[in-house]
């Protein structure tokens, strides 16, 4: 490894999502699941052997061509460091504009009922406050924190729910505020009885403060988040936003119906939606700056 900020090895790679340049393109599917991520890539062009790479830390990555325009698939596992570890590390070995789409699920706290599908324009961050944990009776503080929002890529919102609202009916895909917790359980407002977790009333003071929220996971808002802190490109043309983030989350679990989804739904619906995003990944105006070697073959 060659430095402690930023480690990568003798080859470029880095350290825990394991690329290096060439390997990843400018235009992304991010999953938790690497299920999911194989499932998505059998849709890709069959032409020639997808580029493939499990790290040792588990990201797991297929690159590949989609009608015939390069695309990654990347498998992150859960939660918010790991599209931390991931946003940051591939941006460190992509050159130009990228366009990242989260394909995740998630929990419903409105009308969409299980099988359905949420594409947040904007999200916020829940995360324990664990100092209230301290000493509960005494602390002044909320136990759980709510940041402000921040908006995805409008234009990608739109042509993603544009696709899965032609594939499935507008009545099934639903757009609003996601919260993305540092927990399924507790700050997702879970009961379990082996824990303190004043969570309670975690989610009516969440709706209280923004009742437009639609759904509660874990990853979005620090793609969001990241996309928006990540440093603009400096182009002869001027200035362009360096990641361009949007997600669409299948609702797997109805938080107001408490019901949660089969397998057999999750196998049909995750057949259904990844042709649907990969169109609207694809199609997805990068600008003039786009650029991307992909290796052949893994
Ligand atoms: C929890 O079951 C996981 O599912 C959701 C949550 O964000 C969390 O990662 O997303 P994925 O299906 O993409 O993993
Ligand atoms: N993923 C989550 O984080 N929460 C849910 O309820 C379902 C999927």
């Amino acid at each position: 490894m060659i430095s402690a900020n930023f480690p990568v090895d003798e080859d470029g790679r880095t350290y825990h999502v394991g690329l290096k340049r060439g390997e990843v393109c400018n235009r992304i599917i991010t999953v938790g699941d690497p299920e999911r991520a194989r499932k998505l890539a059998q849709l890709l062009d069959q032409t020639q052997p997808p580029f493939t790479l499990l790290s040792h830390r588990g990201f797991y990555t297929v690159t590949g061509t989609y009608q015939g325009v390069p695309v990654s698939i990347v498998a992150i596992g859960m939660g918010m460091a790991m599209m931390d570890f991931f946003v940051r590390e591939i941006r460190a070995v992509v050159d130009g504009p990228m366009a990242i789409l989260r394909l995740g699920s998630c929990g419903s706290t409105d009308v969409a009922g299980v099988g359905d599908i949420i594409v947040p324009t904007e999200a916020v961050a829940v995360t324990r406050h664990y100092d209230y944990f301290q000493n509960p009776t005494a602390s002044e503080d909320k136990p759980y924190h709510i940041s402000l929002p921040v908006t995805a890529d409008a234009t990608l919102v739109s042509g993603v729910m544009a696709r899965l609202s032609a594939l499935v009916g507008t009545e099934h895909v639903h757009s609003g505020l996601n919260a993305t917790c540092d927990s399924f359980y507790s700050s997702q407002g879970r009961d379990d009885a082996n824990f303190i977790d004043a969570n309670e009333k975690v989610l009516s003071h969440l709706k209280t403060v923004y009742p437009q929220l639609v759904s509660l996971e874990m990853e979005t808002f620090m793609l969001y988040h990241l996309a928006r802190t990540a440093q603009p490109l400096v182009l002869p043309q001027g200035q362009q936003s360096s990641i361009h983030a949007a997600a669409a989350m299948m609702v797997f679990a109805d938080r107001t119906k408490n019901q949660f989804i089969s397998k057999a739904q999750v196998d049909n619906i995750e057949a259904k939606v990844g042709g649907a995003i990969l169109d609207a990944l694809i199609q997805y105006d990068l600008g003039t700056a786009e650029s991307l070697h992909p290796s052949k073959g893994s």
